[in-house]
């Protein structure tokens, strides 16, 4: 038995993992909101001393597994000082601080793409560490997330490295720190602790191992795609929508740079090969602000006309928590197009916009591979969505193959399997979606916006 410590942007599970004959079975121990909560000063921060809590306690249901992995949301960490105490918040990447830095780094350094292959989010960790005050930088160590709760578990430090590599400060090469941009940026080394790859023992809580799984949820999860063929792509669809391929090494070059692709590490030495979109966080806000269940909002999506308007996901005014209705609506003002007339059809608007959103990703990343895409393996909660998995097939013409949903806990399990030398492997899609609808009114939908 394997304990996975799952850390979602809206919430958080520790599930128990058993693998028999090869096949992994999920139990959901426990599920936790782990949502970033607003600061008494201004800003976002994660409540990390509620999200320790609620692992721990998930833990004690959990026995005595043979060990423990933990894999959350990337690029936000949290400083120990000297004496190991955590100082500060942990800042929520939704946090506006950062905005504008990101022009400043590059200002320094105009080959960061080239040494990183990262793609510009304006949270990347290198983004956020430049809005410290160096006194909260010198003598201070940074771990991101899933580091930070495996030190809390078993007092070892350490920085994986699939998670180590969204922050912007990891050559996509070497697959170590750049020194070039550390000090660069007059980063104190010390901030930077050891790496560690999947698989690695790295300490132990009670009586368990905890295993350096890939800490990165997204490297997760496409540990967990049950790869059709090798020129299938993935959509690892949550809060957020990452769209690629799987590569054997970087591409560096001005062009995947200039589509804002990045270079992420994965188990194996393998590279996602992907591009952010705003996913499921647009409707996620929408529920939240209605407060209604999705099952019959969804059902009533589905018979609601088509194309009653389109918006782009990544849009900036949909970045922050807030009323995404009331944005959507402005949005739709903005770009000459009737607000959808109701939840339903402001439900089938995001879910057609993702989809467009995700066909026009997928063009870009056959494109910048070199190859056609024979499927798309859509995991992740939205492999539930049926409806978003159509939408995906239909806009970009090629067929969706749905599952894992938990592909992030899976993930984390088949790196521990691994490590204890007990063969898994993921469990196949649950269903596949066809292209059916003609290209032609996604194209001319997509034109109203320049999608
Ligand atoms: C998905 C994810 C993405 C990362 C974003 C912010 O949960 O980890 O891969 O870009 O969250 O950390």
């Amino acid at each position: 038995m394997f304990a996975a410590v799952d850390l979602g942007a809206s919430s958080g599970r520790v599930m128990l993992g058993t693998v028999d004959g090869g096949e992994i079975s999920l139990t959901e121990l426990t599920r936790f909101a782990t949502g970033p909560r607003e600061r008494p000063g201004g800003g976002l921060r994660w409540d990390v001393g509620q999200i320790r809590d609620s692992v721990l306690a998930g833990l004690r249901l959990a026995g005595t597994p043979v060990s423990i992995g933990i894999d959350s949301w990337a690029v936000d960490y949290g400083l120990l000082d000297s004496t190991g105490t955590l100082d500060g918040d942990v800042r929520c990447y939704r946090d506006p601080r950062v905005d504008g830095v990101a022009e400043r780094v590059s200002a320094v350094l105009p080959e960061l793409y080239a040494i990183t292959g990262i793609q510009h989010l304006p949270f990347n960790t290198i983004y956020q560490l430049m809005t410290e005050p160096p006194e909260r930088l010198a003598g201070h160590t940074m771990l991101l997330l899933p580091d930070l709760i495996g030190y809390w578990l078993t007092g070892t430090i350490g920085a994986e490295v699939t998670n180590a590599s969204t922050t912007g400060l990891l050559d996509a090469t070497t697959r170590k720190w750049s020194p070039a941009i550390v000090s660069r940026l007059g980063f104190p080394e010390s901030l930077l602790p050891a790496l560690r790859q999947p698989g690695e023992h790295v300490g132990t809580f009670e009586s368990s191992s905890v295993v350096s799984v890939a800490s990165h949820d997204t490297a997760s999860a496409v540990a967990a795609v049950p790869f059709a063929s090798p020129r299938s792509a993935y959509i690892s669809c949550g809060t957020w929508s990452l769209v690629g391929v799987q590569l054997d090494a970087p591409v560096l070059t001005p062009d995947a740079r200039a589509a804002n692709f990045t270079n992420e590490s994965g188990v194996d030495g393998s590279v996602r090969f992907l591009r952010n979109t705003m996913g499921l966080w647009l409707l996620n806000e929408c529920l939240r602000v209605w407060d209604v269940p999705l099952p019959p909002l969804l059902a009533a999506a589905t018979r609601a006309p088509a194309f009653a308007a389109v918006v782009d996901p990544d849009d900036p005014s949909f970045f922050a928590p807030g009323d995404m209705p009331a944005r959507i609506a402005a949005y739709c003002a903005r770009t000459g197009q009737p607000e959808p007339p109701t939840r339903a059809a402001m439900v089938r608007t995001i879910l057609e916009s993702l989809a467009l959103a995700h066909a026009r990703t997928l063009r870009t990343a056959a494109r910048l591979a070199g190859h056609d895409i024979d499927f798309i393996h859509l995991v992740g909660g939205g492999a539930r969505n049926s409806l978003l998995c159509q939408l995906t097939a239909d806009a970009s013409g090629i067929a969706v193959l749905a599952g894992p949903v938990e592909a992030s806990a899976l993930g984390n399990v088949l790196v521990q399997a691994r490590a204890a030398g007990v063969h898994a492997s993921p469990p196949p899609a649950f269903a596949s979606y066809q292209p059916c609808r003609s290209r032609t009114s996604w194209q001319s939908a997509a034109d109203r916006i320049g999608l």
